[in-house]
């Protein structure tokens, strides 16, 4: 350690005198040779395209159809092991979903019976908008009584997306992204009105699990399009399984804000991180027999457009880019969540991985990180140097 110490003082000695030279002597800065004084390269260093979205998925649509009643599953992968969406077709109805899947995935996986047992097939997402629409034709009718209702998983179904979080705004941060890390998984149902279950549910949970922060921070959820009204009356909200009322903190037509308390758990450097990890469900749901204003709501809620994400920190509140303050923050109503550098404050994976160690920047954890910002279909978080996160995978637990 005393060893390092010296000789970066001596390197930056020799970078000192070498510029004051430099610097009086302009006319023999090409005679010099050049010694290559490579500065480190950091997420703060990287050349960001300003069109970069910082999006690691898209949500689609996907229309589904059968000539009878039939269950299916869609994965993500074609072992059929990712399930984002299952439920049961009726005969002879086309019934709409949005799935949302990585940026770069182009296939997915339909599973469903046939008279010869049980299929796969692959399902080209269109590069457009427009998702896909699924035509069964071959299909066995299913004579279960399971519920004709759909449901939605993000990132799926056994799977948990991350949101991670620089704390410093508008100051950029050290990019460790461990100021705030939350660990989701979103389940949707969709009922049809004339079916035996009509209740639609939005089921939102997720562990606050990190607060490497140096300042004290509040985790949020704005869900975008619903009025606080509306969540109001339908939500259920747990934190560690005890149900709170005052979640909610906007009102009327305004847009549900849910907000909660996360601090207590600040950076302590013998521990390097301490867990203060606090576990938290919204669930909306209602019953749509006799009145279905509502079920819009519960469309818009499969599209994580609609799901804005932030955080409380130094007065501000911090969301991922794209998204936009709340009512609760007037004066931020032009914030953009993006440096001029196109830099951010919040990124969304949708999968579960653990940030760099406190003060290391998420390119030694995350070295695929750079060639994604050059290529967003790179899933740079599939691959990490174990040594430089915050934790080890043992620790995880949800
Ligand atoms: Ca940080």
């Amino acid at each position: 350690m005393k060893a390092n110490f010296i000789h970066s003082v001596i390197t930056c000695a020799a970078v000192l005198a070498a510029s004051s030279v430099m610097s009086s002597c302009n006319d023999l800065r090409n005679s010099i040779p050049d010694e290559p004084q490579k500065q480190e390269e950091t997420v703060s260093t990287l050349n960001v395209n300003m069109s970069f979205s910082w999006e690691m998925t898209k949500t689609l649509p996907v229309t589904l159809s059968s000539s009878v009643r039939t269950e299916y599953t869609l994965y993500l992968d074609e072992e059929c092991t990712t399930t984002i969406s299952s439920g049961v077709i009726p005969a002879d109805e086309t019934v709409e979903i949005s799935i949302t899947v990585p940026i770069s995935q182009e296939v997915i996986y339909l599973s469903y019976y046939k008279e010869s047992g049980k299929v796969t097939r692959a399902i080209s997402l269109t590069q457009t908008k427009a998702g896909a629409s699924i035509l069964i034709t071959d299909a066995i009718e299913d004579g279960s009584d399971a519920d004709e209702r759909m449901k939605g998983y993000v990132p799926s179904q056994n799977g948990k997306g991350t949101l991670m979080f620089e704390d410093l705004y508008p100051a950029i941060g050290d990019y460790d992204f461990n100021d705030v890390v939350v660990y989701y998984n979103i389940v949707n149902t969709k009922s049809y009105g004339y079916t035996s279950n009509t209740t639609d549910e939005c089921e939102i949970n997720f562990t606050v699990y990190s607060k490497g922060g140096a300042i004290s921070s509040d985790f949020g959820l704005e869900l975008t399009g619903i009025p606080a009204s509306f969540a109001s009356r339908y939500s259920t909200v747990t934190v560690d399984g005890e149900t709170v009322s005052d979640a909610l903190k906007t009102s009327g037509s305004d847009d549900a804000v849910f907000e909660f308390n996360t601090s207590g758990g600040k950076y302590d450097s013998s521990k390097l991180m301490s867990f203060p990890k606090k576990t938290i469900s919204i669930k909306l749901s209602k019953d749509n027999m006799d009145d279905f204003t509502g079920s819009t709501y519960f469309s818009s809620l499969w599209s994580q457009d609609n799901l804005n994400w932030f955080i409380v920190a130094g007065g501000k509140e911090i969301h991922l880019k794209g998204f936009k303050a709340t009512a609760l923050a007037p004066s931020q109503a032009d914030d953009t969540f993006a440096s001029s550098k196109n830099l951010v404050w919040g990124i969304n994976v949708p999968k579960a991985i653990i940030p760099a160690k406190e003060k290391t920047d998420m390119l030694k954890a995350y070295p695929d990180f750079k060639k994604w910002v050059e290529d967003d279909s790179y899933r740079w978080y599939e691959s990490c140097v174990e040594e430089n996160l915050a934790w080890s995978a043992s620790e995880l637990s949800f």
